[in-house]
């Protein structure tokens, strides 16, 4: 047998896999991974450079696969590799396997990022591409490394690709490889129900290689593929014309391909039994992996060892004639909180929490030397410009620099941000108005599961944004995103932070806690509106307990009322108890810049931030649910439960009730409120006792 038919071989061997495993499992998606097969194997079997000894190896090839439905390929290749056992294929979609309906990061296997949702694949590809030109930018060529991406028509046709085409042709990033499978089917229909679009003449006009080959033809591919390799100017889209369910048959012996049927459904088990055996499977027992196979696959890792020992020698040489950047490379890896001088940070009087941000990241861009920051095309308005002023944008062949400008595009940003965290090595952050968190949700949520760390600086937090009116108004945002506080990651940690800083201090605060959250994304809520600093004592140190999600900031002895508030309402209820305390209450104010966070800490900690049975008022810009959680049964929320309007912020507080006045009165109402409720509580237990 000739090399190309003992890749055939294999190529089969994963298509009997791929059909086979969602038989057994009864769901799954067997046509387009048996159309994929053949590009998969030969990536595995010549291309993608990785260490079998040590599948963390930080200098290795990434691959990125966008389309999550088709795991089965992904993880029947990384069975013939050696990765994955024919019982754990077995065990495809069942409770606890190592092989989910979708992959989930698994990097000591071989997968680099958890895909399902179409689209964000990729885009995390073209963020560990950026991320290997920043790295050999400061460490030299040496680490270079390739990031392969695996697209198809779904993911093609998610808006985000838009943004990557852009953004990976604009930067010339030669050392990203995109396969598209181009099977003309995806879940519904063929993709000419949906689609007229000239694909290779869009790629190409972003500034891409283009090479449209039959994506079975081993010949053509390895010649696309070797181009792409040594390419050194742009981006390489490789175009394989495939063919859904490629080699499967109907129950009767006959070929059955090209049918959008085969997208997403086993195929039944006689069709499944035919499609086995016209492959050379055994239809009785058929998720096996073939010995001849792994062998070569096995062979692979032979040379893969033999390029491995040859890069580390080369790293090793670099490392000795450069102690000292070989420590600083070490360090940007392995997550140890930087020194920062957190306390020393200097800050202006009454600052904005937008520009406390500002004095932090210029302060930032000094100390920590693998934060990258991106901003979607509003630097000068989220303030993350303060970073820029101090280092250079990412541009076609210069990554000195430790900027990104994504354009307008805020899904893009968030989801590269993200890629760049998997690649590892840096701290991603990412800014645009909290308004526009909406377009970024669905990789806030994969950034979550993922435990991905990306830092989200969200300005313009409020209906304070003003004359911009209703449309950049944030009001049910806030509550969107501590959704994902609630949630545990599959470490079984909290998946995500919201904090919402009441003034400089705090920002100070929430970003150290994003800074050193290594493990998760957190997202640091920034006012437009400048903020008064606030009347406390020792402010520097008590803004500390940000850390905890809330801290007590003003009590007086035995109080008779508890104010909460966070961000800008912080300040406004502190103003209100000024007023309430003028009229001989004594009143406790207290912080919670993160519900979710306080809601972890310790029943003492949390009884004494929020005293239990004490009349509880907490002021929010946001929905009331973003409090209701908290205040109890004597407790009220004041939040907003409509969409903002267009008018100066001043004049927005007067009307929805954001005064000190207002927020006094509906203080001591729900003095009044909790007494009554305290009563019916009363006849109701004593009615429960008897
Ligand atoms: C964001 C998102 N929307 C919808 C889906 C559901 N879905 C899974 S695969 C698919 C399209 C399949 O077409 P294609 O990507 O070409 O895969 P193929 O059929 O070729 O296997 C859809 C709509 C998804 N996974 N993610
Ligand atoms: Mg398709």
């Amino acid at each position: 047998m000739n090399r190309d038919d003992q890749l055939q071989r294999c190529a089969d061997n994963i298509r009997v896999l791929s059909a086979s495993m969602p038989q057994a499992a009864k769901s799954g998606h067997p046509g387009g991974a048996m159309g994929g097969a053949d590009f998969i194997n030969l990536l595995y079997a010549e291309y993608l450079v990785y260490d079998p000894d040590d599948r963390n190896w930080t200098e290795r090839d990434r691959f990125f696969l966008d389309a999550g439905h088709m795991s089965s390929m992904l993880y029947s290749t990384l069975a013939l590799a050696g990765f994955f056992s024919a019982e754990d294929l077995k065990g495809f979609r069942q409770w606890g396997s190592h092989t989910p309906g979708h992959p989930e990061r698994d990097n000591s296997r071989g997968i680099e990022n958890t895909s399902g949702p179409l689209g964000q694949g990729h885009a995390f590809g073209l963020g560990a591409a950026i991320t290997e030109r920043f790295l050999a930018a400061r460490f030299g060529q040496w680490l270079s490394h390739k990031t392969w991406c695996y697209l198809t028509d779904g993911g093609a046709q998610e808006e985000i690709s838009q943004g990557v085409g852009r953004i990976a042709g604009h930067l010339g990033l030669a050392n990203l490889v995109m396969f598209y499978d181009a099977n003309d089917v995806q879940l519904s229909t063929k993709t000419n129900a949906v689609t007229v679009e000239d694909f290779s003449a869009k790629y190409r006009a972003w500034g891409w290689n283009v090479h449209e080959v039959n994506g079975h033809d081993l010949t053509a591919l390895r010649g696309a593929m070797d181009a792409a390799v040594a390419e050194t100017q742009k981006p390489t889209l490789i175009i394989g014309r495939t063919v859904m369910g490629k080699g499967a048959r109907k129950a009767d012996g006959s070929i059955w391909e090209g049918d959008v049927k085969q997208h997403g459904a086993p195929f039944g088990p006689e069709a499944t039994a035919a499609t086995v055996t016209a492959l050379g499977g055994d239809a009785t027992d058929p998720i096996q992996l073939w010995p001849d196979c792994t062998t070569l696959h096995k062979a692979r890792h032979d040379e893969l060892r033999k390029i491995v020992a040859k890069r580390r020698e080369v790293q090793a040489q670099w490392a000795a004639a450069n102690p000292d950047k070989a420590a600083l490379y070490a360090r940007f890896f392995d997550k140890t909180p930087w020194p920062v001088a957190w306390d020393e940070i200097a800050f202006g009087k009454n600052l904005a929490t937008r520009n406390a941000s500002a004095a932090i990241l210029t302060a930032l861009a000094d100390q920590i030397p693998n934060l990258i920051v991106a901003s979607a095309d509003l630097a000068d308005s989220d303030k993350t410009d303060a970073f820029l002023k101090k280092t250079t944008p990412f541009q076609r062949g210069d990554f000195s620099g430790a900027f990104l400008h994504a354009g307008v595009a805020e899904l893009t940003m968030a989801a590269v941000c993200t890629g760049m965290s998997l690649h590892g090595g840096v701290i991603p952050a990412c800014g645009t108005f909290f308004a526009f968190s909406d377009y970024m949700k669905p990789v806030m949520r994969l950034a979550a599961l993922q435990e991905a760390q990306v830092i989200f600086l969200w300005s313009h937090d409020s209906f304070r944004v003003g004359e911009d009116g209703p449309t950049h108004q944030p009001i049910e945002q806030e509550a969107q995103a501590r959704l994902l506080e609630q949630m545990k990651n599959l470490s079984g940690k909290r998946s995500f932070t919201v904090l919402r800083p009441a003034d400089h201090h705090e920002t100070r605060e929430a970003w150290r806690f994003a800074v050193e959250s290594t493990q998760a994304p957190s997202a640091i809520l920034l006012t437009r509106q400048d903020i008064p600093d606030l009347e406390v004592v020792n402010r520097p140190a008590q803004a500390k307990g940000l850390r905890q999600g809330g801290y007590v900031v003003s009590r007086d002895e035995t109080p008779e009322l508890l104010l909460i508030g966070s961000g800008s309402e912080l300040g406004l209820a502190l103003d209100a108890a000024k007023l309430l305390r003028a009229e001989g209450l004594k009143v406790q104010v207290s912080s919670i810049p993160s519900t979710g966070l306080f809601l972890e800490q310790e029943q003492a900690h949390r009884d004494a931030v929020i005293p239990q049975g004490l009349p509880t008022l907490a002021v929010t810009a946001g929905l009331p649910c973003v409090f209701t959680p908290l205040v109890g049964a004597f407790g009220a929320v004041v939040g907003m439960t409509r969409f903002g309007a267009s008018a100066n912020f001043k004049v927005l507080d007067e009307k929805f009730g954001y005064t000190p006045e207002a927020v006094a009165a509906k203080a001591k109402a729900q003095i009044v409120a909790a007494r009554a409720t305290a009563k019916v509580l009363i006849a109701q237990a004593q009615a429960l006792l008897g």
